[in-house]
């Protein structure tokens, strides 16, 4: 096996015996297959559109899924993966009759499942592409793709489609495959991955807005209560809708854990007494959490930590996540989950064990925070607030990734915090007090709300009247992991926005060459001490 694709892989350079996320070498060949089957349908899609025929819409759907479930520990279901190989297959063998001619496709479009899969696995993956600056930008465009398919699916879950982003996405895709294409033409296709990134932001936040409401300030309690929970990780909120419906009047009562804390932002979920607060911290943090949860636990969505034997069985995968010997809830766009399994298995279960008290405070969407636009904005002309630091992404693993508590808490007092995704967890049960009543720490919601955090940059720099965005006071300091925050790197950078560091370390699928363009056009960088890093972003002072 080789894997790059997280910030976790092996020495930072590449898993190859088994992934640190726990993917298994078998497992890893059948996600490169299906990703390689995946791109064979999309030039098929690509080359129908061009004929001008239409594409259904339960096609983009396929796609998007089939790349949601190659993302980071998503899904480590080898049935799984090979049953969706089977069906893309099936598809494209559909689609390639309306085509006509297939002599000009490339081979990812022209397999149709012969020979041994396994032998297959080993000639399509990452380092099939030997050219290693190629090999790197296919792969930048590929995890942004993979990113764009989360956001898309989560929209689409909600009944909203943008064919734009679909035909790009499969577009691109295909044009991962074309031998044809220079390392300039693939810089130029990683911007307009960008420029899609923000697109198919946009759509999910107009699809979570227009079905929730949006996001208002809001504290969120992080104790628990005396009935037996479920506990709703990852990203779905749809299927969180879904369980507060089945779960009303039923006496369990339901959690979020990680990614699914800012779903208490939104007022339609503040309807539902039994929805009672935030279990825990960041995905990383499950296997103590999940156990001393006691109840069941919905993965929506990645991240999944291969569970211990403790809770194995209460762990359920709905969606893209997927683990063998776990139950997985089935539905598709449109269709109605049943929960009651979940339920059932929660009035077994003693209640969560307390592992704090209190409150958090979230919210700060972009139509809140426009909402308090005046207030900021006259805190920044008094100097009130002297910087806005954008540390939005994800948290992990790793030790190093101290740095960012570290750096929140030495950060000046006169400075607030904008984040989106779980790298909040870092700093967000710090008490970093607030500024004139806003709060030092302005949380969005999950990974994709980072397009919330782009809206408000951009209302501020026409509400200080400025001509280019990187002369707001802001800083960006991200942290990534996955390949979602690959899609919100290459979307800020087709917003203009320059100087992002990020870390605790560079992508290790960006070869020396493609680091340099992102470094020399876009002032890409990594991070430093927190002590040099706020000299560098503060002065001396
Ligand atoms: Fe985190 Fe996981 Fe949201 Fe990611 S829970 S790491 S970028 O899935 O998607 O921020
Ligand atoms: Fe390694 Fe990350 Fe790939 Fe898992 S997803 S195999 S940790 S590079």
């Amino acid at each position: 096996m080789f894997c790059y694709q997280c910030q976790e892989t092996a020495g930072c350079k590449g898993c190859t015996m088994v992934g640190v996320c726990g993917k298994q070498p078998d497992v890893a060949a059948m996600q490169d297959l299906l990703v390689w089957t995946s791109k064979g349908l999309a030039a098929v899609t690509t080359a129908l559109r061009q004929q001008g025929q239409a594409v259904p819409a339960d096609v983009n759907h396929l796609l998007t899924l089939n790349l949601f479930t190659t993302i980071t520990n998503a899904n480590f279901d080898r049935a799984d993966i090979e049953a969706r190989i089977t069906a893309t297959l099936d598809t494209k063998r559909e689609l390639m009759a309306r085509l006509g001619d297939a002599a000009a496709l490339p081979e990812a479009a022209r397999w149709d499942g012969e020979g041994d899969w396994m032998a297959r696995a080993r000639t399509v993956g990452v380092l099939s592409t030997e050219n290693e600056d190629i090999r790197s930008l296919r792969e930048l465009i590929t995890y942004g793709l993979k990113g764009l398919s989360a956001y898309s699916k989560h929209a689409n879950a909600l009944l909203q489609d943008d064919e734009e982003v679909d035909a790009f996405l499969q577009r691109a895709l295909a044009a991962t495959l074309d031998d044809s294409l220079t390392a300039d033409d693939l810089v130029a296709l990683t911007l307009e991955t960008g420029k899609y990134g923000v697109q198919g932001m946009a759509l999910l936040d107009k699809a979570n807005t227009t079905a929730y409401g949006n996001p208002e300030i809001t504290k969120v309690n992080i104790g628990v209560g005396k009935n037996p929970g479920i506990l709703v990780s990852g990203h779905d909120l749809r299927d969180l809708e879904m369980l507060l419906e089945q779960t009303a009047g039923t006496g369990v009562d339901v959690y979020t854990h990680s990614e699914m804390l800012p779903a208490h932002y939104y007022p339609a979920f503040k309807k539902y007494p039994h929805f009672v607060g935030n279990y825990g911290n960041a995905w990383w943090k499950q296997k103590e959490e999940f156990e001393s949860f006691h109840g069941p636990v919905l993965m929506t969505t990645n991240c999944i930590v291969p569970p211990k034997d403790s809770y194995k069985d209460r762990l359920y995968t709905t969606g893209a996540a997927g683990y063998p010997g776990c139950v997985h809830i089935p539905g598709g766009i449109g269709e109605q989950k049943d929960f009651s399994a979940l339920i059932e298995h929660a009035k077994r279960c003693a209640p969560p064990e307390e592992l704090e008290t209190g409150e958090i405070v979230g919210g700060f969407a972009h139509a809140q925070v426009l909402a308090l636009a005046d207030k900021i904005v006259d805190a920044v002309k008094s100097g009130a607030i002297k910087k806005f630091v954008v540390m939005a992404g994800c948290d992990g693993r790793a030790k190093s990734r101290e740095y960012y508590t570290e750096f929140a808490k030495a950060l000046p007092r006169d400075t607030v915090i904008l984040t989106a995704g779980c790298a909040k967890y870092k700093y967000n049960k710090l008490d970093l007090g607030d500024i004139g009543g806003i709060p030092r720490v302005l949380d969005a919601g999950q990974c994709n709300d980072s397009y919330s955090l782009a809206v408000i940059a951009l209302k501020l720099k026409e509400v200080f009247g400025l001509e280019d965005i990187n002369d707001l006071p802001i800083i960006y300091n991200i942290a990534w992991y996955e390949q979602k925050a690959v899609i919100v790197l290459l979307a800020l950078l087709y917003l203009g926005v320059k100087n992002i560091h990020l870390g605790p370390t560079l992508p290790a699928f960006l070869s020396p060459n493609v680091a340099k363009v992102l470094v020399d056009n876009f002032g890409i960088a990594g991070i430093g001490t927190v002590e040099e890093d706020m000299k560098l972003f503060f002065g001396e002072n």
